[in-house]
């Protein structure tokens, strides 16, 4: 597939030459706005985010710091998915479907929510498309619950459901959860960095659980009340004593190096009026996660030999 695409892109225009004639499997990263907002449960606004964080995306620059690069490749914006008038079954469906394809045709991509929900179809997509996968999942919440107010398919039950695509799932930064959910980490064994594992262990061994428990591929599920809130205070459920900026960005940077992260979710922001706060810290977050992976390759490729 070499056709050229028309999105725009998630920074400003790339100048010149950059953007013509890019061979999108190879070299095109991509947002994906999915502002699906059906079964929220407290705070709404989530429907509002990737168009928030595309806007704020166009206000980044072009350049990492941390890692020492120019963020020099293009990103596009795909359209974002239209689920009027369709049942949640059906927008999930529909997800599905076009998720397999964009897989395979982007080299990377981000998807923007939107509530949690939409994890569900990503993740079944990117296991048909790249394989057996572990997920790595950030969240407050456990998501547990094989159903939440009467729902099976909710924000509230995302990983009960991932864990029946892939049982190789690691939760960081947990701190809010059922007493069923509760005996059923236990029970189960899954795997779950907490919070206050995070706050208190020393240097980065929580980093090392996390890697432990997952296999070559991952996938990433971001839910920003992982977040402290004094990080990102734009969500509909926050909970104090969360993950603070940079603690995420040396785990994800860890999990791109050491693993192949395939694809992601940015989910349940809610942006808040006079407070760009968290749209700005959403498209960061998801340049960072394309600039490590790349980054990763590179690395990787020059310890191979090629
Ligand atoms: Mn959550």
């Amino acid at each position: 597939m070499t056709t050229e695409k028309k999105y725009p892109s998630f920074l400003e225009p790339l100048s010149g030459a950059a953007a013509v004639g890019v061979k999108p499997n190879s070299v095109v990263d991509a947002v994906w706005p999915l502002p699906l907002e059906r079964t929220v449960s407290y705070g709404r606004g989530t429907a509002g985010a990737p168009d928030a964080i595309v806007r704020a995306g166009a206000e980044l620059e072009r350049y990492d710091e941390e890692l020492e690069i120019p963020i020099d490749w293009h990103v596009s914006v795909l359209p974002a998915v239209d689920d009027r008038g369709l049942s949640l079954e059906n927008v999930l469906a529909r997800v599905e479907t076009m998720a397999r394809s964009l897989y395979s045709e982007y080299a990377f991509i981000v998807t923007l929510g939107g509530e949690h929900t939409v994890t569900i179809p990503l993740v079944r997509a990117a296991a048909a498309v790249f394989g057996p996968l572990g997920v790595l999942h950030i969240d407050a919440h456990a998501d547990l619950r094989s159903q939440y107010q009467g729902l099976s398919l909710s924000h509230a039950c995302v990983m009960h459901h991932v864990r029946s695509v892939t049982p190789d799932t690691v939760s960081v930064g947990i701190r809010s959860l059922s007493v069923a959910e509760a005996v059923r980490i236990r029970d189960e064994h899954i795997p779950v960095v907490w919070a206050k594992d995070v706050a208190c262990l020393p240097d980065d061994t929580w980093i090392d659980q996390v890697l432990e428990s997952l296999p070559e591929r991952v996938y990433v599920t971001i839910d920003l009340d992982g977040f402290d809130p004094s990080v990102i205070p734009g969500v509909g459920t926050p909970e104090p004593g969360g993950l603070l900026w940079y603690s995420v960005l040396r785990l994800l940077y860890r999990v791109s190096v050491c693993r192949r992260v395939v694809a992601a979710d940015i989910v349940e922001g809610v942006p808040l009026p006079g407070a760009p706060v968290t749209e700005f810290a959403a498209a960061r977050l998801a340049l960072k996660l394309m600039a490590y992976r790349r980054t990763a390759s590179r690395t990787n490729a020059v310890r191979a030999g090629r």
